[in-house]
């Protein structure tokens, strides 16, 4: 299992095998979990029914064999689950839904790993079965994300579901979308079409870009809702912002619009801080994103401005800062942000390998660990990779898993974190097989760093389980890097 849960206990009895008899059972009216049963049977092939009513005076009769879904206890925490696998009985218990979706998650990793080929169903030769253990888990950080560069490489909606399918199996939920940056610009803005009808055409390398409708948004965030994915949108600004700056020329101080960049340089555009049009751009932009984003946060970037001095880039951030909070949503940038008079509510996302974030968590500042030389998945794994860039470091598979977050921060307390994300530049990843080349093995690497207790994790331990992954992978046509370290 990845992440490790928060503690396992092996009952050394007879575990569970899915049976014709046996039934998925749901709470009665309840859409979320009724939904959270189908994702379930999708895998077992199983239907999931709703409880039977209630008969007065008699227990609840469910039926023997079933696997049973029940929301109960105060909703405190709200991602925590009960799983205990029995022989006659599978019953998972959360307060919230999300609990139940994780357990589920939990589950599915205890069967076997054939139940993720679509079209294999078990019969008699090949039952479906999971040991009986007793599992009570809840995750460490509120924060478990990973985010996708669809701005380099343009990735349509459903290569983006795919991922979303992916980093959810690992209790990951947050998906921040990087929406802009000086190759393409990917969502549609009603009232600046020129975004996406110019900034939107082409992408590194000189290919057709590409973009997202705003209903192609509003499905993504659906879809990703349904995993219990938080969609964070990112509008990179004020640098990065090439494929803006060719759409409009008045974002540009000079009035002139630039051609299209295809390369993969950074820090040479930026919006002109100094025109009132680009704050109408910007107040415009946010929102019209706000408004189809339910989830709190609005990324607005910040990073790797090389042609604006210290105190305009610092009143460039305040003033957005404003604009955000003005369509109700909660600032994020990368941690150059930290320049600027933050917002109580803003959270900085550490990077920068030689910029320490313990600073900014000594001023109250809530960060998201995000550190460049062990969290990027679009570090090469080794000088040998073929994908990938190096300039942060080459990152094997034990650097990715083997580190703390919280030693970032020290001396400030762990609560500091509010958690971890790993980010996968598209500079050289063309297509989904190369990003999931980049992302596996790391990736749950990442996700069991921000799900699982500290003092459980092990990278002796954690190889064997990752290596017991690969079956599931192959299963499922994901792309991975063989890592000589692991055991494969
Ligand atoms: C730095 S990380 C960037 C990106 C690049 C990435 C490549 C960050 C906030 N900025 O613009 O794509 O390096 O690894």
């Amino acid at each position: 299992m990845i992440p490790l849960p928060e503690s396992i206990e092996i009952t050394r009895e007879r575990g569970f095998t899915v049976t014709p008899k046996t039934v998925i059972v749901v709470p009665r009216d309840d859409e979320r979990v009724a939904a959270i049963g189908r994702f379930l049977s999708s895998w077992i092939g199983i239907a999931a029914a709703p409880q039977p009513p209630p008969v007065e005076n008699a227990a609840p009769s469910i039926p023997p064999a079933s696997i049973v879904l029940t929301l109960s206890g105060p909703p405190t925490a709200a991602e925590a689950y009960q799983l205990t696998i029995a022989a006659d009985r599978v019953t998972i218990t959360a307060s919230q839904p999300a609990g139940l979706f994780y357990g589920v998650q939990t589950l599915r990793q205890l069967l076997p790993p054939f139940v993720e080929y679509v079209g294999a169903r078990p019969d008699a030769s090949r039952p479906v079965s999971a040991p009986a253990v007793r599992i009570v888990d809840s995750p460490r950080f509120a924060w478990r994300g990973a985010m996708l560069d669809v701005a380099r490489h343009f990735f349509t909606p459903d290569e983006v579901k795919h991922y979303i399918d992916l980093i959810a199996m690992y209790k990951l939920n947050r998906l921040h979308l990087h929406l802009a940056d000086d190759q393409g610009w990917r969502i549609e803005i009603v009232s600046w079409p020129e975004l996406t009808r110019t900034g939107g055409r082409t992408q590194v390398g000189g290919g057709p870009g590409g973009f997202y409708t705003q209903r192609d948004y509003a499905d993504l965030v659906a879809y990703a809702a349904e995993r219990f994915v938080t969609i964070v949108p990112e509008i990179d600004m004020p640098g990065h912002t090439n494929a803006a700056l060719t759409s409009y020329a008045e974002l540009n101080c000079n009035g002139r619009a630039p051609e299209p960049y295809t390369g993969i340089d950074v820090g040479f555009s930026a919006v002109c801080v100094e025109r009132d049009a680009t704050y109408r751009f910007i107040d415009d932009v946010v929102r019209e994103i706000a408004s189809m984003t339910p989830g709190p946060y609005m990324h607005i970037g910040g990073d790797e401005v090389k042609t604006l001095t210290r105190d305009q880039y610092a009143a460039f951030i305040d003033r957005v800062q404003g604009i955000v909070e003005s369509h109700g949503k909660q600032v994020v940038g990368w941690d150059e942000i930290g320049a600027a008079n933050l917002l109580p509510t803003s959270i900085v996302q550490h990077w920068r390998p030689k910029e320490s974030p313990a600073a900014l968590a000594a001023r109250g500042v809530k960060v998201i660990v995000s550190a460049a030389n062990r969290m990027y998945l679009d570090m090469k794994y080794d000088a040998t990779t073929a994908l990938g860039l190096d300039w942060a470091a080459y990152i094997e598979v034990r650097d990715a898993y083997d580190w703390d977050p919280a030693a970032l921060l020290a001396p400030a307390p762990e609560s500091s974190i509010v958690g971890v994300e790993a980010p996968l530049w598209s500079e050289t990843t063309a297509t989904m097989r190369d990003v999931e080349f980049l992302a596996f093995p790391r990736l749950p690497a990442v996700a069991e760093i921000g799900w699982s207790p500290r003092e459980r994790r092990g990278w002796n331990e954690f190889k064997g389980r990752l290596a017991a992954q690969a079956p599931r992978w192959t299963a499922l046509g994901v792309n991975f890097y063989r890592s000589p370290q692991v055991p494969w």
